[in-house]
């Protein structure tokens, strides 16, 4: 494969295909095992990606790359074959976060900046020799009463575009995510408070990888969807589509390739029906994919509920989930198809 960040970002929005996000932290990760009574170990973690990562129907035909955790990317199956050897095998592209979290930000009540740049650039390198091709930084921005504050866009701005530069320099495609919250607190605000606020996000984003001489062409954009906040009235799904597809015009320069969005709450069904709603009406610069974490995952998680003897039933549930969202990604999803499967 062409080592070239262009063609990188381009294969990783391949046609019908898009991102799994497998890059739970510890804690993430035991909170998932939690729901289903399984205590996270190393072993269990392993058991539970090596079960994805060898299911080949979703592997080698709906995702083009994996974005993984620093634990997963150095561990190695049963079998004791690489777990990067085996999605490469499967024809995907390792990825790596390299963010260490959304932490307080002083001075700023309630929001939060993601940190993880120091030793960035030593970190790149080795990450780069175990193969991964691409990365991710995720920002967390909060919608409440009063905010976000602008000094906490700006800085997880600039935190994002000099994440994104020191990636480029190591020959590392950057995933850049925004991820504007549905789920925070109070979680009721409008889907139009989150199209303002998201615009704004975005605008300034851009801004600072401009700043920073971000390759545009060399980066992936993971945005959120503009979404009601969570306990908030949900909106249609050709509101969600329209508007995010009218956010992302105003704000993404078509020089970017691809867009892989986070599913950030929604289920399984309304974050393919979502995706599917834009491919399917509207013209766009940039493909439109999915780099879905528990929009993804959650259906395969619970048949597999950590048993060595469901690893079949949860290959088949991942797989389903990655062809409903393999065909979204060319707007081709139906409803009927979940039905029939
Ligand atoms: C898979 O979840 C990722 C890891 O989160 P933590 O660092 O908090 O453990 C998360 O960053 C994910 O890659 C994206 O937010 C997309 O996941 P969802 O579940 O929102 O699609």
């Amino acid at each position: 494969m062409s080592e070239r960040l262009e063609d990188i970002a381009v294969a990783m929005v391949a046609n019908g295909k898009g991102l799994l996000a497998a890059d739970e932290s510890s804690g993430t990760i035991k909170k998932r095992f939690d729901s289903i009574g399984l205590e996270s170990t190393a072993d269990s973690r392993r058991d539970y990606r090596e079960m994805l990562f060898r299911s080949d129907e979703a592997m080698k035909n709906y995702i083009s790359g994996v974005i993984l955790y620093d634990e997963t990317i150095r561990q190695n199956a049963k079998d004791g074959t690489s777990l990067v050897k085996i999605m490469q095998d499967a024809g995907c592209i390792p990825g790596i976060k390299v963010d260490a979290g959304a932490k307080p930000l002083a001075g700023f009540p309630g929001e939060t900046i993601t940190e993880g740049l120091d030793g960035l650039r030593e970190r790149l390198a080795e990450y780069y020799k175990l193969g991964a091709r691409f990365s991710k930084w995720r920002a967390a921005i909060s919608i409440s009463d009063g905010l976000p504050t602008w000094g906490a866009v700006k800085q997880n701005a600039q935190a994002l575009a000099r994440y994104a530069a020191l990636c480029q320099e190591a020959g590392i495609v950057p995933i850049v995510e925004p991820e504007v919250l549905m789920d925070g607190t109070p979680g009721n605000h409008s889907i139009e408070r989150c199209y303002e606020v998201s615009e704004w996000v975005l605008k300034t984003v851009f801004d600072e990888l401009y700043d920073a001489r971000v390759v545009l062409e060399g980066m992936i954009l993971k945005p959120n969807m503009v979404v009601a906040g969570q306990k908030a009235q949900k909106a249609s799904v050709e509101q969600v589509a329209e508007l995010t597809v009218r956010l992302l015009k105003s704000t993404v320069p078509s020089a970017v390739p691809g867009i892989a969005f986070l599913s950030g709450g929604q289920t399984e069904e309304e974050a393919t029906a979502h995706l599917s709603a834009m491919n399917a009406n509207f013209t766009m610069p940039w493909k439109l994919t999915f780099s879905y974490g528990r929009a993804l995952q959650a259906a395969a998680l619970s048949a597999w509920n950590g048993k060595s003897e469901n690893v079949a039933a949860g290959q088949r549930a991942f797989a389903h989930r990655a062809k409903m969202n393999g065909l979204a990604a060319t707007g081709g999803w139906k409803k009927d198809l979940e039905k029939a499967a």
